[in-house]
């Protein structure tokens, strides 16, 4: 039986910084890390509540700040699935980090009551880092918040973001007929690595891949896959994996690093035919490039990736004569026009657009038979919904060219980690489809081109007066800015450009397209000059090409 009796004395331990408020944002608490102590402590409460609620199946709570600063941290929960927490229960999230040091008990049991919590239920909760520095102090506050609950809790170490959630996936799944795996690393590899060498074996091996770790947990996970997989078939060169020295996670190296500069790190010579890809810091993105025949930079996001598992799915199962299975992708609006053209006039399949954030990306895949999702940063995954799983238990193959597709589309679901989207995971399902297609990254590349793009940063007084619609592509509020941008945007040839503000930074994103990498630039900044001058810019105008 869970008693709150403990809980006045350790909140006694952790308490609120008074002038704070936090959010459970899309993808948690997210801010600097030390100012996230009491937060993360009620964390810990609030995941042995909710595994309460859930008759005590296994909730993770991961510690990190993803791609974002160093000094940065954040906290999120993770259900048992593997998935993202049930969005009815963000709002408790940040109802308990912002009460008052001698509310929360109260709040969490009104919280137990709103739920009907079964209190005498053993919470059951895992947890992990990334390499940050604030995060061992913040582990140790979480770990106050557990046993205040007196959960039964488990400290999986220093694991990538995609991990954490296999393992809360294997863990509620052990036993039953949807059982995903071993909760443990090795397990993990095992998985991953198996099904992998499963889909590639027999095929000409490829040349090594560079990988940029962004200088975190990517780093030291990618180099215990590879040697569990040991074999020629994944051939790595690890860079940026110095997780030990202060101020180099992240910094100028990455997945965002490489998206948003559209530039490979400064610490990485790209060389002819050498290929490369960046994780980010808790490894749940990916994205690929290359040096081109003129030495040219060419990134190949999350739209490509997309596009590149979509295509090969869809020949899949057409070789495996399954009718009726559909494969479709989910994309936000951030996903290059380009990309969006291709999925629909070329590949002719099913899109569908969703807010900024994986779990918005995730619900929409779930619709489909066989949902693709990504970001353009290169966070996405893929799921087969219950409907996928019936109609590949069906199909009888009628030639031994069918039999191989049906298997090849059982054992990329065994690839892929359907919890989330997740770096290594990813990795492995693009190597398996290049070397089956034998493809260099530019035959890769040549599908569709991209239309130039720009990602801007604006910083203003008050994001929050910032309101949109249309999956986030039209400003409701500040008042006439919308119009303005309207009018920008028709000047430009395939000129597209919105505004929203950031879920996980102090800030307000400017994300333009157009024909011509001048257009896209020159709209880029009018449009972030615009935001700067009609909504309360802070700083320095954003004016480097005007
Ligand atoms: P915000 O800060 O809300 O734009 C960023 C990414 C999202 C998502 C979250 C979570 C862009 C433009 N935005 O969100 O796609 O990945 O971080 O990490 O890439
Ligand atoms: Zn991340």
């Amino acid at each position: 039986m869970t008693t709150f009796s403990k809980i006045a004395e350790y909140s006694a331990k952790h308490p609120k910084p008074a002038d704070k408020t936090f959010a459970y944002g899309t993808a948690g608490f997210r801010t600097l890390g030390d100012t996230l102590d009491s937060t993360v402590f009620r964390v810990g409460l609030l995941a042995a509540l909710r595994s309460q609620s859930k008759e005590g199946k296994t909730i993770g709570v991961m510690i990190t700040a993803s791609h974002n600063h160093e000094r940065d941290n954040g906290v999120k929960l993770v259900d048992p699935m593997g998935e993202m927490l049930q969005q009815s229960w963000e709002g408790y999230c940040s109802e308990i980090a912002n009460a008052s040091d001698e509310q929360v008990a109260d709040i969490l049991g009104s919280i137990a009551k709103a739920e009907a919590v079964d209190l005498s239920v053993t919470p059951r909760v895992v947890y992990a880092r990334d390499t940050r520095p604030s995060g061992p102090a913040l582990q140790a506050a979480l770990e106050d918040g557990l046993a205040a609950l007196n959960a039964d809790a488990t400290n999986y170490g220093i694991v990538t973001t995609p991990q954490l959630h296999y393992f809360v996936r294997c863990l509620n799944t052990a036993g039953t007929p949807a059982t995903y795996g071993e909760p443990s690393v090795s397990g993990y590899n095992h998985k991953y690595g198996q099904a992998y060498l499963r889909l590639v074996n027999g095929k000409p091996h490829p040349s090594p891949l560079f990988i940029d770790a962004a200088n975190g947990v990517g780093a030291p996970q990618v180099r215990s896959l590879a040697a569990a997989i040991n074999s020629p078939y994944f051939n790595i060169k690890v860079f940026n994996s110095d997780t030990e020295t202060l101020g180099k996670l992240n910094m100028d190296c990455g997945a965002d690093y490489v998206k948003s500069n559209q530039r490979q790190p400064p610490s990485m010579e790209l060389q002819p035919d050498r290929r490369y890809c960046s994780f980010d810091g808790d490894a749940d993105r990916i994205v690929y490039y290359y040096a081109d025949a003129h030495g040219a930079f060419r990134l190949l996001d999350g739209d490509k990736i997309s596009t590149l598992i979509a295509t090969y799915l869809r020949d899949l199962v057409v070789t495996a004569g399954i009718d009726d299975l559909q494969v479709g992708v989910v994309q936000t609006a951030y996903a290059n026009g380009s990309s969006t053209s291709y999925i629909k006039d070329t590949l002719q399949l099913p899109t569908s657009f969703s807010k900024t954030g994986v779990k918005y990306l995730h619900h929409e895949a779930e619709k489909m038979n066989i949902g693709v999702y990504f970001e353009a940063n290169g966070h996405g995954t893929v799921l087969f919904n219950t409907g996928a799983v019936a109609k590949l238990q069906q199909a009888t193959p009628q030639s031994p060219a069918q039999a191989d597709a049906i298997e090849r589309l059982w054992a990329l679901r065994d690839l892929i980690n359907e919890s989330v989207g997740d770096a290594m995971s990813d990795m492995l399902l693009v190597e398996t489809i290049l070397i089956c297609k034998g493809w260099s990254l530019s035959q890769w590349d040549a599908a569709y081109s991209d239309l130039p793009s720009r990602l801007l940063k604006v910083v203003v007084n008050d994001r929050t007066i910032f309101n949109t619609t249309n999956a986030e592509q039209t400003l409701t509020s500040p008042k006439g800015l919308q119009e303005h941008v309207d009018v920008l945007v028709k000047k430009y040839p395939k000129g597209r450009s919105f505004v929203r503000p950031s879920g996980t930074e102090d800030a307000v994103r400017v994300y333009a397209e157009a024909a011509t990498r001048a257009d896209c630039d020159q709209l880029a900044y009018s449009v972030a000059g615009a935001v700067f001058d009609k909504a309360g810019g802070r700083g320095d105008r954003p004016s480097e090409f005007l």
